[in-house]
């Protein structure tokens, strides 16, 4: 599994240091023997693991992990599912899946993209069908409020059609989805965690999201590609609008917003702007851009904007041409190397640290600096490089203790390093003897994400680290030829990382977080005034027509439904609303119609209706599909449509 003896020193190639690795894999089990163990209780009560990394060690910190019937877990995680277009909400340590919140793409069991509710979030053509039912998240993030989450909001992307959701963490469901116009292949999304300006507004209102692929503006169809742009999209918190774009060479990858709210960046791959992969990879450095917040909102203020097409959201100007007086420049391109991947701001606030990809190099930017360069008092915007400094291949996403180290997956090497960013910094000054490496950690296999508790928060704690693992290939019993993906929990609370378990997860999730479990309040009982619809008396229940429009209003309490029977004609245009007036936490009932392919759920307290046409004469038993009661199988009420 593990071999602790080969942190590789700061000066070596990962090569010569694998090399190394073998040849002193003998000496592992002299180092391993020494790991202490600590004896200090973890927040869930199990024993806490202790640090080192040996095998014996890792079976101890397994402890930390493996929750009794009962316990519950101390961190949430929010994750994107990837292609199933939902967001996973897990409990960590244990690595539980505790549910899945459907945004882009219809589920099946709570009836989302069936409900009229849920339509109306997801979007319908004219005539009423789903606009989209593909999607493909990569990136979640949560509100801010003082630098940490404050349990409002989370959003997450589809690439796919690009589109922004937003799910409210109190009932912990998609209320909100947004078309970014222009823009294809949206990837990066981070808020904002306070504003550039107000300084009484320390919580997030802004969400920025990058368009990685440039296309013609507006998407006329033509072919020279050297003619596409992208587009750098910020979108309102609250209202969901979209509120202003910026015109940009290159493309946007991954999106980081520092914590005074003054700057957000995106990393660049194709600062060639190729349309091919050999031309997206043929120059030796690319580019982290910045965008300067207040001289944007200020610029859209003034009228220094443009439309494209359709589309009222105002463009300002952020190509490299139009920027290069730092005085007015709205954005600032700094080189990095090479197709960089991944940019992520240290909990300290002071920098942003951009991972080389092409490059075994991760790029540390001192946020300070760059500041100083729009205001004039930087000369040169490479300046604010402090450090560029070698990790191992294909350096991903970098992730935080708070204690100064920074973790970093590298896709190519199949492993995590640990480094210390200060000692990164004076290597790169000038200083060979320092070792930044602190500890690798060979994973299961090929790393993109990994993250840790608290990581993207100025609270980060630096508890547990999830790496989210590409391919699994052995580590799981074969399931035909598509494999799972390996989610994998390491211990970082010591000075060696320890890897405490493998969860297989469908394919393909991507990003996530993870945060104190005190930080959402979810209330898991409705209240009837949150639906305009509500059904709120079992007596207002019945069968209401108008011409061949009829509604069906009824409720639903354990183990019956207020409707025994209820009665339409062949053609009518039917909206059924139910209202759950059951209280009791826990207790969901559900509604299939046979042959109309119609089923939901409605929680306590929760109001849903669908729309159908009723074109198929006969009985139909609608019956609850949640099980619900001692009596569930007998919940039933009957539809009879006569011809
Ligand atoms: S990018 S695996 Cu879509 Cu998140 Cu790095
Ligand atoms: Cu109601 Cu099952
Ligand atoms: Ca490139």
């Amino acid at each position: 599994m593990k071999d602790d003896s080969k942190s590789t020193p700061a000066t070596e190639t990962p090569a010569a240091g694998r090399r190394r690795f073998i040849g002193s894999a003998a000496l592992a089990g002299l180092t391993l023997g020494v790991a202490a163990c600590a004896d200090k209780k973890s927040e869930g009560g199990a024993a806490a693991p202790a640090a080192g990394g040996s095998a014996a060690a890792s079976g101890h910190a397994a402890d930390a992990i493996h929750l009794k019937p009962g316990e519950l877990d101390t961190y949430y995680g929010l994750w994107s599912g990837g292609h199933t277009g939902d967001m996973r909400v897990l409990g960590l340590p244990s690595g539980r899946e505790i549910t899945r919140i459907p945004c882009f793409v219809p589920d099946a069991l709570v009836g989302w993209g069936i409900t009229n509710e849920s339509k109306a979030v997801m979007g319908t053509k004219p005539d009423g069908s789903l606009r989209y039912t593909v999607a493909d998240t990569h990136h979640t993030h949560a509100s801010y409020k003082d630098g940490n989450y404050d349990g409002r909001y989370a959003w997450i992307n589809d690439k796919i059609n690009a589109r922004v959701a937003r799910i409210r963490l109190d009932y912990f469901v998609c209320d909100k989805i947004t078309d970014l116009p222009n823009v294809q292949g949206f990837h990066g999304i981070f808020p904002d965690k306070r504003d550039p300006v107000d300084e009484k507004i320390n919580y997030t209102t802004r969400v920025f999201c990058g368009g990685e692929f440039a296309i013609p503006l507006p998407n006329a169809g033509i072919e020279d590609a050297s003619k596409y742009r992208s587009l750098f999209t910020c979108v309102d918190a609250e209202s969901m609008d979209v509120r202003w774009q910026v015109l940009i060479d290159g493309n946007c990858d991954l999106v980081a917003t520092s914590y005074d709210g003054k700057l957000a960046a995106t990393n660049q791959y194709n600062t060639e702007m190729g349309a091919h992969y050999e031309d997206m990879m043929s120059a030796e450095r690319d580019a982290c851009l910045f965008f300067n917040v207040a001289r944007i909102e200020a610029a859209v203020k003034a009228g220094k904007f443009k439309t494209i097409g359709d589309s009222k959201v105002p463009v300002v100007d952020g190509t490299r041409e139009s920027n290069k007086d730092p005085k007015t420049a709205l954005t600032a391109y700094v080189s990095v190397p090479k197709n960089p991947h991944g940019v992520n701001a240290s909990p300290d606030g002071k920098y942003f640290i951009c991972a080389g990809k092409l490059s075994p190099t991760a790029t540390v930017i001192e946020l300070s600096k760059v500041l100083d360069w729009f205001d004039g008092k930087q000369e040169k915007l490479d300046g604010a490089i402090v450090a560029e400094v070698e990790l191992g291949l294909g350096p991903l996403h970098t992730a935080f203790d708070g204690r100064g180290n920074a973790y970093t997956t590298l896709f190519l090497d199949s492993q995590v390093v640990k480094w210390n960013v200060d000692k990164a910094i004076a290597f790169h000054k000038g200083d060979k003897t320092v070792k930044y490496v602190v500890d690798r950690l060979d994973l299961h296999y090929q790393p993109g994400h990994l993250n840790a508790t608290q990581s993207e928060t100025m609270a980060a704690d630096g508890k547990y680290l999830a790496v989210g693992c590409k391919f699994s290939k052995d580590r799981f019993l074969p399931v035909g030829p598509l494999h799972p993906e390996n989610e994998q929990f390491i211990d970082i609370s010591g000075e060696k990382m320890v890897l405490l378990a493998d969860h297989p997860v469908r394919g393909e999730p991507h990003d996530f977080i993870i945060f104190k479990r005190d930080l959402v309040k979810p209330k898991q009982v409705y209240t009837l005034d949150e639906f305009p619809n509500a059904v709120k008396d079992p007596k207002e229940s019945g069968v209401f027509r108008k011409g061949n429009k009829v509604e069906v209003r009824l409720t639903s309490q354990a183990p019956a439904f207020s409707l025994r029977e209820f009665k339409l004609k062949k053609g009518d245009i039917v909206t059924l609303t139910l209202t759950n007036l059951d209280k009791v936490e826990d207790l969901t009932h559900g509604f299939a119609i046979p042959k109309y392919n119609v089923n939901f759920i409605v929680n306590p307290q929760e109001t849903a209706s669908v729309t159908f046409v009723a074109d198929k004469p006969g009985v139909f038993w609608c019956y609850c599909t949640h099980f619900c009661h001692a009596l569930h199988l007998e919940m039933r009420t009957r539809m009879i449509v006569e011809a």
